[in-house]
Order: structure tokens, then sequence, then C-alpha cells
């Protein structure tokens, strides 16, 4: 073997057994934050429960939604409680011209590894910490502006669905670690549109959660209503393009274990949002009712009395309902494979003649 015969051989030697140190130092990493999150429970069988569908093991597991107390940990990507009916208007002045100006800071980071369902860790890419990221609210004519900063380690930007002008889409304008962009366009047309991130590849970037939902009210308002948000989402956990956990705000079975409380014969709105990667549809079907569907949200007139949507990737709409007979109603996709791996949900009906008088006896929240 001639000397450089011999000093190829070495260093191919030495790139294998680097490669192979590498690949368990990143084992170990994975082990070590599983066994972290997961020091009370046994790694568990998930799915696998008809022909065609894997079965894999989790150090976690989607939660029960019989017998679990859905209780997250601290370190909780979300609190899908308080972002249901959370919306940010932004910081409000108003322009020399009399036009309402509406100021939004949105951070984009992605190193966090946070639970997405009790016991399972993941590394979340968050707009202001949470996935999904605020919901960002104005009225039509109003001036948005998004004051943007990459914390991350990889480059990302915002794209908002609407209508403004080429530099201000998200989408040439790459902003790289460290950077901040200023986004600004007037609201408009009205309606509920997605904003994420549009780096490519895009569904790695939408998948780890750099998401959120973008609501115009028209000038004269909508009717008053109990208003909430629903982004339809899921996390591929091991990483195969196939999403292991399904949901609406993130947490499965969330709001099983929490019923949202509405008040029979009150107005609900839901702005719901498909954000869910990997999958071709997602629906939302409700029990016991049937609701009127502003497609998009762009019409004042509803498009359709239904108690079924189905939504690719990116669509969204207003659902409008009222109940006329209190209980428990369950909300979930109409795919079943999603409604039994998380997206499901409860409606908890109040009489409001019962509440009223929990409230008067101190017995209410
Ligand atoms: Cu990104």
């Amino acid at each position: 073997m001639s000397r450089s015969q011999t000093i190829i051989l070495v260093s191919l030697v030495a790139s294998i057994l680097s490669s192979a140190f590498a690949v368990l130092a990143s084992a170990n990493q994975f082990s070590a934050i599983a066994q972290d999150n997961n020091s009370n429970s046994e790694k568990k069988l998930v799915g696998g429960h008809a022909m065609g569908y894997s079965a894999y093991e989790t150090s976690g597991d989607v939660l029960d939604p019989v017998n679990n107390d859905g209780k997250m940990g601290k370190d909780a990507v979300m609190n899908p409680e308080k972002y249901l009916r959370s919306f940010n208007y932004g910081r409000i002045s108003t322009s020399p011209n009399g036009t309402t100006v509406r100021e939004f800071t949105l951070v984009a980071d992605d190193r966090q590894t946070m639970e997405i369902s009790p016991g399972v860790s993941y590394n979340v890419w968050t707009f202001n910490g949470t996935v999904p990221g605020p919901t960002l609210r104005a009225t039509e004519g109003d001036i948005i502006r998004i004051k943007f900063i990459n914390n991350g380690t990889m480059p990302h930007t915002i794209h908002t669905h609407g209508i403004h002008k080429a530099e201000m889409d998200g989408v040439f304008e790459i902003i790289n670690p460290g950077g901040q962009y200023i986004y600004e366009f007037r609201a408009e047309q009205f309606g509920v549109y997605p904003y994420h991130c549009h780096v490519q590849p895009l569904e790695q970037h939408i998948s780890h959660g750099l998401y959120g939902a973008y609501i115009v009210d028209p000038k004269t308002p909508r009717p008053p209503a109990d208003e909430m948000v629903m982004i339809m989402n899921g996390f591929d956990t091991d990483f195969d393009t196939e999403n292991n956990f399904y949901g609406v705000n993130t947490i499965p079975y969330y709001y099983m274990h929490h019923p949202i409380e509405i008040e029979k014969d009150r107005l609900v709105r839901v702005y719901l949002v498909n954000m869910l990667e990997f999958d071709q549809i997602n629906n939302l079907h409700l029990h016991g009712n049937l609701y009127d569907l502003y497609r998009s949200g762009t019409s004042l007139e509803p498009d359709e009395l239904t108690d079924m949507v189905t939504m690719s990737q990116g669509e969204r709409g207003i659902l409008e309902f009222n109940y006329r007979y209190p209980g428990q109603y369950m909300f979930h996709a109409h795919k079943t494979e999603f409604a039994e791996k998380g997206w499901t949900g409860l409606f908890m009906v109040k009489d409001s003649s019962e509440t009223q008088q929990i409230a008067s006896s101190g017995g209410g929240r």
C-alpha cells in the first residue's frame, strides 16, 4: 500500500468512526429528552388499530380521552383554554390621515423542546413562544404593521394570506437568524386568514408550528357572539411524514377533558383554520346542531347550513351556531383516524338561568 493509499484509508476509517459517534450521540440526546419528560411513564404502543396503519412506540402518549385527567406539564407549548378566546388587536395608534394603525411584534424561534401532549416533547418552532402563534385581529381598512424578529437558528419569514405588495408577502425576503423585518399592509378583504413562515422546506417549517390565524373584521361588525379560534393541526413525532397526533389548538383531546362552556341560545362564532401538514384534508363535524358556514369569512351571507366542513391545508371559514338544548355535545374530525388520535372535543351547553344560579350562590368559576 502506497503512502497516499494509507492516508486515504486512515481518513476513511476516521470519517466512518466520527459518523458512528455522531449517530450514537444524537440517539443518546434523544433518549435523554424522552427520559427527562417521561420518568414516570413506560413506553407505549400507539396506533396499529387497522390494516395499513403502523403501530409505533412513543415515550409519551396521546391523552386517553376517557381515563386521563388531561393535565399538561409546565412546559406545555400552549394553553388551549387561554388561546381559544384570545385576540391580539395590536398597539393602536392613528395615522395623520386618520387611519387606525395596529402594530404587532412576532418573534420566531426554533430552539425549544416543549410538551405537545402529556409526556410527549417535541422541538416546536414558535411565533411568540406558542403553537399556534397569537391570533392577530384588525378591522377592514386598518394599517397592519408587524415587526418580525427572527430569534431562531435558521431563516424564517411571515407570509400572511390577503392583499398586499410583493415585498410584504414573506416569500423572497428571507430573514436570517438575528434579522428583523417590518411587514406593512392594509387589512383587506374582511375574512379569516392563516399566516405562516414561508421558508423552504415549507412542510418542515409549518409542521413544526410556525403558523397562526389573522382575522379582519368587516367595518360594520358581525353580530355580537361568543367568539373563539380553532386551528386544526397535528404533529409528526416520529418524523416519517405522517402525523401521530391531531387536534384543534395543538393539544390532543384537550377540549374532551376541558369542555368548552357555551350558553344555550347564545350565538357562537368559531374562526376555523386548517394548518394540518402531510394529510390531504381535515374537517369539523358538530353534533346535535347545524352551523352557518362562511367560507373564508369573506362574505356576510353564509354559503351553507351544515354540520360538516372539509378543508385542505390553508383553507378556513367562520362557523356560526347556537344550541337549543343544554348538555354535552361532541365536535371532531369526521376523518375517524384523526378523531381517534386526538382531534375530538366537547361543547358544554349551559342553560343561562342555571349559570346565573351558580354565579349568585358563589359557586361559579
Ligand atoms: Cu420558518
